[in-house]
């Protein structure tokens, strides 16, 4: 078996970014710092890797291109680390979507969206995780992915 193909043990989580976080880095580094969303894809994958899981990472601007990943993905999948961006707060389709692939997620934020703008303190999205990481930074991934797969080894 060569180093690409994956046993069937092995556990394959998906890390989901909704819109504008393509943009991480370039702007508003006082709010979401100046780590670029390729930073934490690599963050991400590290922290899995060290813990013999693998990670499949995608972005969309689009509601309904995420929707359609998390559908795609349902079965190789075996959790689910989101960070939606505004969606969070307004998409009843992404929450029902990630209640359908019935798939353990962690919800992430960059910054505290509790400290921020009201509209920001409600999640429509939580309901449907086992739990939220958010105003860590960046850092709040890697705890994201061990939450993730303490959970999944349980
Ligand atoms: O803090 C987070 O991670 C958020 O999910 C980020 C979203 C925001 O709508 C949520 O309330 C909290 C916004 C992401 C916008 O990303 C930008 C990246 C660069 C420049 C400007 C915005």
């Amino acid at each position: 078996m060569t180093d690409s193909v994956l046993s069937p043990r092995t556990s394959v989580l998906i890390l989901v970014h909704g819109p504008n976080l393509n943009l991480l880095g370039e702007r508003k580094p006082e709010i979401y710092g100046t780590t670029t969303l390729l930073d934490i894809e690599a963050d991400v994958a590290a922290a899995a890797n060290a813990r013999g899981a693998a990670v499949l990472c995608f972005q969309s601007n689009h509601e309904g291109a995420l929707i359609d990943f998390l559908h795609e993905q349902r079965k190789l999948a075996s959790g689910i680390v989101i960070n939606a961006g505004a969606y969070t707060h307004t998409s009843v389709a992404l929450r029902d979507a990630i209640e359908a692939v019935n798939l353990p997620a962690v919800e992430v934020h960059i910054s505290n969206t509790h400290a921020r703008e009201g509209f920001r303190h409600v999640s429509l999205i939580a309901p449907e995780c086992i739990g939220q990481v958010t105003g860590l930074g960046r850092a709040g991934y890697t705890t994201a992915v061990n939450l993730l797969l303490d959970h999944l080894q349980a």
